[in-house]
């Protein structure tokens, strides 16, 4: 009797030892009016974003936050996976903005303001915004956003937005090919961060841009996102449906889209792409 009490004590120690992330400290330091008020909370998950959409399909309210500690089918873009050991911060929220379907995809801007922003306030880290959904430091990905609508009769039912924020985990523990492209908060800082204080910092934040993005403020948004995006005015490739541009990214116009002027003079305005700048 004594024994099974000893291990069990044991297995409950070790599971609680390997929790990065605690449910109760996030409800505590929630300072949000909507973001994060019902919380699904995983120590190991496919993705947060299929579980979000899941919940959304089925009723979950604006709002609602899943978290994990470990994604083991984290996904990307494009059918593209996202590294999400544990250490970091993988969560998806879901959203009911009253706005038409195709200004779904501006959402990006207002989030991702807020991530570059918390970033920038809390560490005083050099942090920039690569079009349309990437945050970088020192031109290495620390955090990349899915923004995923869900329609019904043409109309914007819902929309999740995934984050995945590279927090306290070593370079080493990636796989090689993202070594040279991704950082960490922990690379840069050379010390850990305490996740539950920094979702709660990145929720109210990604409120307070969400609110103004539903007042129409977008121009304004990106007015004061274009300050991260440092990639204005330089040469750069995009890559879109297989093929590469390349020109000057102009600027980012009022519905998000990318200007580039290309070499003979001519304009255009991609709705989405792959930019690379840093390489030429
Ligand atoms: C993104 O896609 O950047 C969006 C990533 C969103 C991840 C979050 S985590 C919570 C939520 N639940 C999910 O399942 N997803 C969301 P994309 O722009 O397609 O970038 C993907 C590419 O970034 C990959 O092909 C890799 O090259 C690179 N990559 C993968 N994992 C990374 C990581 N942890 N840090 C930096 N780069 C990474």
């Amino acid at each position: 009797m004594e024994i099974h009490i000893k291990l069990a004590f044991k297995r409950n120690h070790f599971k609680e030892a390997n929790k990065m992330i605690s449910k109760e400290k996030i409800e505590s330091c929630l300072k949000t009016k909507i973001l994060g008020r019902k919380i699904h909370y995983y120590q190991v998950l496919s993705s947060t974003n299929k579980l979000a959409k899941n919940l959304a399909l089925h009723g979950a309210s604006e709002g609602t936050l899943v978290i994990a500690e470990k994604q083991t089918e984290g996904k990307g873009r494009l059918n593209r996976k996202w590294f999400s050991p544990n250490g970091g911060l993988w969560f998806s929220i879901i959203l009911k903005p009253k706005i038409k379907t195709f200004e779904a995809s501006k959402l990006t801007f207002p989030i991702s303001l807020a991530i570059a922003e918390t970033i920038r306030k809390t560490f005083n880290l050099n942090v920039e915004i690569k079009w349309p959904n990437d945050i970088l430091i020192n031109n290495r990905k620390v955090c990349g956003i899915l923004t995923e609508s869900v329609t019904k009769e043409k109309k914007l039912k819902f929309v999740v937005v995934g984050i995945g924020l590279n927090v306290n985990i070593n370079l080493k523990e990636f796989p090689e090919n993202l070594r040279c492209s991704a950082t960490t908060l922990k690379e840069e800082l050379k010390r850990n961060v305490k996740l539950e204080h920094l979702l709660c910092e990145l929720l109210f934040q990604i409120e307070r841009e969400y609110e103004l993005f539903l007042n129409e403020d977008f121009r304004k948004i990106l007015e004061r996102w274009k300050n991260f995006a440092s990639f204005l005015g330089k040469r750069i490739k995009i890559l879109m449906n297989g093929k590469l541009y390349e020109g000057i990214a102009e600027d980012v116009d009022n519905e998000g889209k990318l200007v580039v002027k290309f070499l003979d003079g001519t304009v255009r305005n991609f709705v989405a792409g792959e930019l690379k700048y840093n390489l030429i």
